[in-house]
């Protein structure tokens, strides 16, 4: 056996983006390891990404093109060419813009790989074709619209400092599933002295690594912070010298006024559901530490007041002056996107006009009820819609339609390919070329091909070229490769970057961006606290803003949550991960009150409801979760669940800012399945 070594990127949507070895045997891959010379990851994997080649020579992937032979949703296909598959949907699609115009179309695509060349490949295509464009934030847009609004373009603080922290704060993540590098750098802290505080709506599996949990009520973190602040300014805990320096005055004298006024701790207690003792003692301890760390996850901002949510936390560190210490701060995202500037790539200036904007979280509704045009096609790139929008009941009507026309480009039959009229193969990230930036961490990696595109499978990229060649669009991006495409936009100028060795990264060494520590990229130069446009009592109005006849029929607010052993709705390829999940079945989560009080137990098949829809559970009878709340672990697809799954529970709704799906502020009830 003669091994080639070579280094890659994990492409998952995870913000550790760690650094891979790949041991490559004659175009097979034989081992994925971590690289030990990356600075963050260190050598380290989860145990997803450490068997990857039994995902890259899995049984179930997709080697050819396919048409479809069976009814939507059955997953009946035939193989078939590359030229046939082509020529049909540019058939199709030159059909469906000359009778109802380009935004007869919408690509659909989302976070199956982060690489910036493979995720935003579909981009200059569909605005080539005047196609409706789709905003994507089913993520956390309403957690970067209240960092925008307070901290502008500032980056966000190293994680690796944390181990400097004698504080840190994990608020809603689930780190040692969704940040285990990071986890692993609170580990270090903690060694060293550092009280870890969890916050959350249940003793979730980071728990294990706290020294104290708190509990707060879904959607009432806005309310927690601001009893904090209260408890600061009326203690003086305040750092003024900080505050006159860095913070806008006016807004933070504002927000401190409303603080006082409203959010005393006896008050944010009966709201935030933490007794005012506890908020009392954790606004002492954070304003006392040296060095406060606070990590943010995705949880509290999937919420119809999510941006407001973040804003209320971001009082917090500019209070005591946390952003001048090392180690200190508050961490939501690095923020790198300046590390890249990808508008030569993307190309809206191809648009003919500015076309409609749809939401992903509203995929279903698109779907099924969009008028002047309806949407006649979609095209599914490194998304699987069917199995991760929320509205599911929708998105399954939309895709059942049968005059809609559905390209999807996939590496496996997911449940959204089952619904396709073509798919295209696609490979995954140790067939192609890429360049990776992280939102969970500062570095920045160039990959190559470890092997060749396993069968007929063409990246991303490479499908949008061909696409593009049999439209007949010569427009020069679609000319160039990959790499070409890398070589130009790692050659133009980027403050990130300009410490950056560019030969390393030429050379697929894992670089550092240097993100500049020294001023708040705001409008003033300064933090602002709190838009007078927008008063702090937004915190609450859309806490949980349902009435009192729904909370009765539904008690139990849902949260999803991402499993360790799953990303997404990816690896359900993979037996071996299968058997380490918690369940094999979904399941929800409950504590024994809710299950007494409507006779159900441990081990019940139940059924999850609400106006939206139903999904058959496994229940789930535990302390860990308090009354009120259900969780939903993990994606699963529609046949491990045996028919819809959790996300027909979840609406469109979207947040106050940033377009943000709400996936945590559901609610729910249960009963028997007969
Ligand atoms: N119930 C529930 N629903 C959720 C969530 C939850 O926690 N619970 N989380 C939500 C969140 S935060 C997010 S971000 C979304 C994520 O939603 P998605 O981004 O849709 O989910 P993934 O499973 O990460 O990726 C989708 C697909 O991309 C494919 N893929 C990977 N690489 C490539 C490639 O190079 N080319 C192509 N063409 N395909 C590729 C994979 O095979 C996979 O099927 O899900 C949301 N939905
Ligand atoms: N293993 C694994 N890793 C992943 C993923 C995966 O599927 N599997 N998905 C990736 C993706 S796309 C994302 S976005 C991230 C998400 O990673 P995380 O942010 O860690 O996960 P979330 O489930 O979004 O939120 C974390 C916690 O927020 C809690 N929460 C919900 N509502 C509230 C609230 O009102 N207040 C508070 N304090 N807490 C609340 C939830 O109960 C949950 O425990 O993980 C990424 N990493
Ligand atoms: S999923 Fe996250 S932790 Fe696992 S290998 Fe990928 S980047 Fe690393
Ligand atoms: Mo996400």
């Amino acid at each position: 056996m003669t091994l080639t070594v070579h280094r890659s990127v994990c492409p998952h949507d995870c913000p550790d983006c760690c650094g891979l070895v790949v041991d490559v045997d004659q175009e097979r891959v034989v081992a994925v390891r971590g690289d030990p010379e990356h600075g963050f990851t260190r050598g380290v994997l989860c145990p997803k990404v450490s068997h990857y080649e039994r995902t890259v020579h899995a049984e179930g992937r997709v080697l050819t093109p396919l048409v479809r032979v069976g009814t939507k949703g059955e997953g009946r296909f035939a193989p078939v060419s590359w030229d046939e598959a082509v020529a049909h949907v540019v058939e199709r699609w030159r059909a469906i813009v000359a009778a109802s115009g380009g935004e007869a179309i919408l690509p659909v695509s989302y976070a199956g790989t982060m690489g910036l060349i493979q995720r935003n490949a579909t981009h200059a295509l569909f605005h080539k074709l005047g196609a409706s464009r789709l905003d994507r934030g089913i993520c956390t847009p309403a957690q970067d619209a209240g960092w925008k609004q307070v901290m502008g373009d500032t980056p966000g603080p190293d994680p690796e400092e944390v181990v400097h922290a004698d504080l840190v704060i994990l608020w809603g993540i689930n780190a040692l599933a969704t940040n285990l590098h990071f986890l692993n750098l609170v580990k270090t802290a903690r060694r060293r002295g550092a009280h870890v505080v969890l916050i959350d709506t249940w003793r979730q599996p980071s728990a294990a690594f706290a020294d104290q949990v708190v509990l707060v009520r879904p959607g009432f973190d806005g309310a927690l912070a601001l009893g904090m602040l209260a408890v600061l300014a009326g203690e003086a805990l305040i750092d003024r010298a900080f505050i006159a320096e860095h913070v806008d005055v006016e807004g933070f004298a504002a927000l401190e006024r409303v603080a006082r006024a409203e959010h005393d701790p006896a008050r944010a207690a009966e709201r935030c559901g933490v007794d005012a003792a506890t908020i009392a003692e954790l606004a002492r301890r954070y304003a006392r530490a040296r060095a406060p760390f606070i990590r943010v996850g995705g949880g509290p901002f999937r919420a119809a007041n999510g941006a407001a949510v973040l804003r209320a936390m971001l009082a917090l560190p500019a209070a005591v002056g946390a952003w001048r210490r090392r180690g200190a701060g508050l961490l939501a995202s690095t923020g790198t996107g300046g590390a890249v500037n990808l508008a030569p790539f993307v190309r809206e200036d191809l648009l003919p006009r500015p076309t409609r904007v749809i939401s992903l979280n509203q995929l279903g509704h698109a779907l099924t009820a969009l008028r002047d045009p309806p949407v006649q096609s979609i095209y599914v790139s490194h998304c699987n819609p069917a199995a991760v929008c929320p509205d599911q009941g929708a998105v399954l009507r939309g895709l059942a339609r049968a005059d809609l026309f559905t390209v999807v480009h996939e590496r496996f039959l997911t449940d959204t390919a089952n619904y396709a009229d073509v798919v295209l193969p696609a490979p995954t990230m140790l067939e192609t070329a890429d360049l990776y930036r992280s939102y969970g961490q500062f570095w920045l990696q160039r990959t190559r091909p470890a092997i060749a595109p396993l069968g007929e499978s063409r990246s991303n990229w490479d499908t949008v070229r061909t696409l593009a060649r049999a439209l007949g669009f010569t427009d020069e991006v679609f000319q160039r490769s990959a790499d070409e495409h890398i070589d130009a936009l790692v050659a133009q100028p980027s403050a990130l970057r300009a410490a950056t060795d560019a030969d390393a990264l030429a050379h697929g060494v894992p670089v550092r961006l240097t993100p500049p520590r020294d001023r708040w990229l705001t409008p003033t130069g300064r933090i602002r606290i709190a838009p007078t446009d927008e008063q702090p009592a937004f915190v609450l109005a859309a806490a949980d803003d349902v009435d009192d006849e729904t909370k009765r029929r539904y008690p139990l607010r849902l949260h999803p949550t991402p499993a360790l052993h799953r990303l997404n709705s990816s690896f359900s390829e993979r037996a071996d991960l299968i058997d380490k999940l918690r369940a094999p079945r979904p399941t929800l989560r409950v504590h024994p009150s809710e299950a007494a009080q409507r006779a159900l137990s441990d081990g019940d098949t139940v059924v999850a409801f609400n106006e939206l829809g139903e999904a058959r559970v496994v229940l789930v009878v535990t302390d860990d979760v308090p009354p009120g709340v259900a969780v939903a672990e993990g994606v699963y697809s529609l046949a491990e669940a045996g028919g819809p799954t959790v996300n027909t529970l979840m609406s469109k709704r979207l947040t106050d800012f940033g377009m943000g799906s709400t996936f945590s502020d559901n609610r729910i009830e249960l009963r028997a399945a007969t």
